[in-house]
């Protein structure tokens, strides 16, 4: 019989790539409407909505990876950047658009900053807040992205 020769290997788990979603707008001489339907315009339910605001200059946020929550950040004025890393590269995202929203899927360590001043960021999110869905350190996130397996 022949030996099996095993070896034990890290692997990087797929993810679901962010995207940039476009929302329908109605503009008329009185302004701009923008409206997000739950499965028709972002890809999930939406069971928690927060918002941040009042953002001090220079001050930033997140700093953190999601094992399981969907959400898409939405810009109702102002701008900022999103940092997306996978564990392997990373992707910003600039932005300062109310009729688009960044589709943000599980697993990526995520930043937000240079927020300009009075932004305001409404984000729509695929569950109740669970602390325990967060993962804050960044060793423990590429431990959790780099899962060993037998081949
Ligand atoms: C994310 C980035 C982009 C709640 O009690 N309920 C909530 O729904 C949220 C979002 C937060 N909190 C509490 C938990 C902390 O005690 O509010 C405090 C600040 O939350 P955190 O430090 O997570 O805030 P950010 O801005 O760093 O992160 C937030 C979201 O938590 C997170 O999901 O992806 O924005």
């Amino acid at each position: 019989m022949d030996a099996l020769n095993l070896e034990l290997v890290c692997v990087l788990q797929p993810l679901e790539s962010p995207k940039l979603l476009e929302f329908p707008k109605i503009a008329d001489g009185r302004s701009c409407l923008c409206f997000v339907e739950a499965r028709k315009h972002v890809p999930f339910d939406i069971e928690r909505v927060y918002y941040i605001n009042d953002v001090p200059y220079g001050e930033s946020r997140g700093s953190h990876a999601h094992k399981s929550l969907h959400q898409v950040i939405i810009i109702l004025s102002g701008s900022l950047t999103v940092d997306l890393d996978d564990g392997e590269s990373l992707k910003s995202y600039q932005l300062s658009r109310a009729d688009q929203g960044l589709f943000c899927p599980p697993g990526y360590w995520r930043n937000m900053r240079e927020f300009k001043s009075g932004t305001v960021c409404l984000v729509l999110t695929s569950a109740h807040y669970d602390v325990y869905d967060y993962i804050r350190d960044y060793d423990e996130y590429l431990a959790w992205r780099h899962h060993p397996v037998l081949r």
